[in-house]
């Protein structure tokens, strides 16, 4: 528990910058929180006539402490058991505990609840002032120290000093300075990123429009920014930014701040928005967490509880899916999906507290790893391996899980970092490293990254796909390529989906078969030898288009045995690269559409047509001519009548 500066060496000559931080109090109510506030700063944070006449807190209050370089911008909470809920909404921006317990009166209940939240909360910074030592002998402040060590134990508070003050008489009040600003200088909460600033205050002031106030909890705003405000995601622009009273250019994470806004009504915004830098965030329903279920509470989290979520200074009603066990025992921690009954912001690495439904008893609370998409439960073990990579893993690891997450609709930049929680400027290096790894793929035409898993794992399920449809369809050669690409596509985008089949076709786990693919395994059984010959017969095929070669020229030029020119043909017509139109005459599949396009022409400029005239159409002799005109009445394409043919109807084109 030292409180002393690691770094002794740093340059004391320089006037250093200053550097701003949130404190917030916290404590049992009437052990002297806002009179120790008011002693340190000057300023009485009960400003609201009922708490003058009641003597309590009831409000927010806010005030400013200068320690030299140190700015701190203090929340003043009150400590009532009713008024948790304002307590968590205060405590949910600060970088800096200031925990008060009265020296006459010890820990007290609220003591212990303002501990656990602030524990929740990841809060690690922090100060104990045992208030109104002026009124017991000082073995008392000692049996009270002992106290609090034993309730700050096994808390992230443990090595917070503890100092006697009273806030009468001001004693004491000169080293706790010193150890607060020792805190703030250690405080290493993650600040960067967007703009982030949920609200707690609005007003508004003549002339000027809506103010609202709240703790700047990552990133900084200016004069003239746009902002969104969430969860309504009403868009509004800064017309003014002030902290601590004083008009500023800009604000930053850590300051208390009170901002002007332009473009926006009073009564569109309420405590629990969230102002936020413009198009980073949306809001969400779902909420993807490592949640944990305090020991003292009066009983377990069970599987689809009913919990109030306090977010930010939101609060709302929200059911709680456990992921990795049926509920959360006293004193258990597990990752969880809260499905909430109103939209909420959150980002990883957000931390949260869970309250009862009556909101009567904090239960827990927790981390927010992701703003979800999609429900998920217990049963989906894959989702839920993923929540836990983005739990345990690193920024590497987070951000592979991130863009498997988000499948065809990765974020890019801030948006990305933010749901990884990394750093922007590390992204360029992180996506590298990935790339390295085998963890993203190109696809051409794609200009996001996209995840190797998430495309192996859709590739597996196109193949499942077709596997089903060669189940259902054993006669036929395998599904129409069209139809393929067209679930495909159905699923994704046409860019995707052309290439995904590209990379299922190079990788050999399908095949074209002419107007078809299959399986691989479903494919007819051809050699090298087979698919060389195969490929000969088509190209001839192609180049006698309406006089196609007889089968002594096929022989003849492809070398190959009359057997397996005859298994090949039944191939090429099963798979449709051949149409056959009698006993001897095969078409390649393209002249066969190309006869079909030139007679459709034709009889549009023309009208019925003769023998002769379509002979002369295709450029071909009587000999082929009669059995293609034949093939064509047969199938439906012309309608004779004497010696006229008429192409039958459009749509059979
Ligand atoms: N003697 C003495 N009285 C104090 C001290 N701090 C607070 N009080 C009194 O305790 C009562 C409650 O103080 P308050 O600051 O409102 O407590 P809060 O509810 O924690 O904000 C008030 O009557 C204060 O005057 C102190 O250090 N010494
Ligand atoms: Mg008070």
């Amino acid at each position: 528990m030292s409180a002393t500066n690691p770094h002794p060496s740093a340059p004391e000559n320089r006037p250093s910058p200053q550097r701003h931080f949130i404190l917030g109090t916290a404590g049992h109510i009437d052990h002297g929180k806002t009179t120790l506030v008011r002693a340190l700063t000057g300023a009485d944070t009960d400003r609201l006539p009922e708490e003058k006449r009641r003597g309590m807190t009831i409000e927010l209050g806010f005030a400013q402490l200068v320690c030299d370089d140190h700015v701190f911008g203090i929340v003043d909470v009150p400590g009532h058991e009713r008024f948790v809920r304002t307590m968590v909404a205060g405590a949910t921006g600060i970088d800096v505990a200031l925990l008060i317990v009265a020296a006459d009166d010890s820990v007290m209940p609220q003591t212990i609840e303002h501990v656990e939240i602030l524990d929740l909360l990841g809060i690690t910074r922090g100060v104990v002032a045992v208030t109104k030592c002026d009124l017991v002998e000082p073995d008392l402040v000692e049996f009270v120290t002992a106290e609090v060590q034993e309730l700050l134990a096994d808390t992230g508070l443990k090595h917070a000093p503890i100092v006697p003050v009273s806030g009468v008489t001001g004693a004491g009040l000169d080293e706790l300075r010193i150890h607060l600003r020792a805190a703030a200088a250690h405080a290493d909460r993650r600040r960067r990123g967007p703009f982030r600033m949920p609200v707690d205050r609005v007003f508004n002031v003549a002339g000027r429009g809506v103010v609202v106030t709240g703790s700047v909890i990552a990133g900084d705003a200016s004069r003239g920014d746009a902002v969104d405000i969430w969860p309504a995601g009403d868009a509004a622009r800064i017309r003014e930014v002030q902290t601590h009273g004083q008009s500023a250019d800009d604000v930053h994470a850590g300051q208390r701040a009170a901002v002007n806004l332009q473009g926006i009504d009073k009564q569109a915004i309420d405590r629990g928005c969230e102002l936020a830098a413009a198009g980073v965030f949306a809001p969400t329903r779902l909420i993807d967490a490592h949640l944990h279920c305090l020991r003292s509470h009066r009983q377990a989290i069970k599987n689809h509880a009913r919990l109030r979520l306090c977010i930010g200074t939101r609060e709302v009603l929200a059911r709680c899916v456990t992921l990795e066990t049926d509920g959360l025992a006293l004193g258990e921690s597990g990752l969880v999906q809260l499905r909430c009954y109103e939209p909420v912001v959150g980002a990883y690495g957000q931390r949260f507290i869970v309250r009862d439904e009556n909101a009567a008893r904090t239960a827990g609370g927790g981390v927010v790893l992701r703003a979800a998409q999609r429900r998920i439960s217990s049963r989906m073990t894959a989702e839920v391996a993923g929540l836990h990579t983005t739990h345990t893993g690193g920024d590497r690891a987070r951000l592979a899980e991130v863009i498997r997450y988000h499948g065809l609709d990765t974020p890019a930049g801030p948006r990305l970092a933010l749901a990884a929680g990394v750093d922007v400027e590390d992204l360029p290096e992180l996506l590298d490293g990935l790339r390295q790894d085998g963890a993203l793929v190109e696809l051409p035409g794609v200009d996001q990254p996209l995840s190797a898993e998430f495309i192996r794992a859709f590739q597996a399920r196109a193949l499942r796909w077709l596997e089903r449809y060669h189940a259902l369809h054993p006669d036929e050669p395998g599904c129409l390529a069209e139809s393929f690409t067209g679930w495909l596509e159905r699923k994704t985008s046409r860019t995707v989906a052309r290439a995904v089949t590209q990379r299922l076709l190079d990788a050999d786990e399908i095949k074209n078969l002419g107007r078809y693919v299959c399986l691989k395994a479903f494919a007819p059984n051809l050699s090298a030898q087979d698919e060389r010959v195969m490929q000969q017969i088509l190209d001839a095929c192609h180049a006698g288009a309406f006089q196609p070669p007889a089968m002594d020229h096929l022989l003849r030029t492809t070398g190959a045995s009359r057997a397996r020119v005859d298994k090949l043909l039944k191939v090429a017509v099963s798979t449709g690269q051949l149409v056959r139109v009698d006993a001897a005459i095969l078409l390649h599949a393209d002249r066969e559409a190309e006869m079909r396009r030139r007679l459709t022409d034709l009889y549009a400029a023309e009208g019925p047509f003769t023998l002769s005239r379509m002979r002369e159409v295709l450029d071909t002799s009587r000999k082929y001519a009669v059995p293609l005109a034949e093939y064509l009445d047969k199938i439906g394409f012309t309608q004779r009548s004497g010696d006229q043919r008429a192409v039958s109807s459009e749509d059979e084109c």
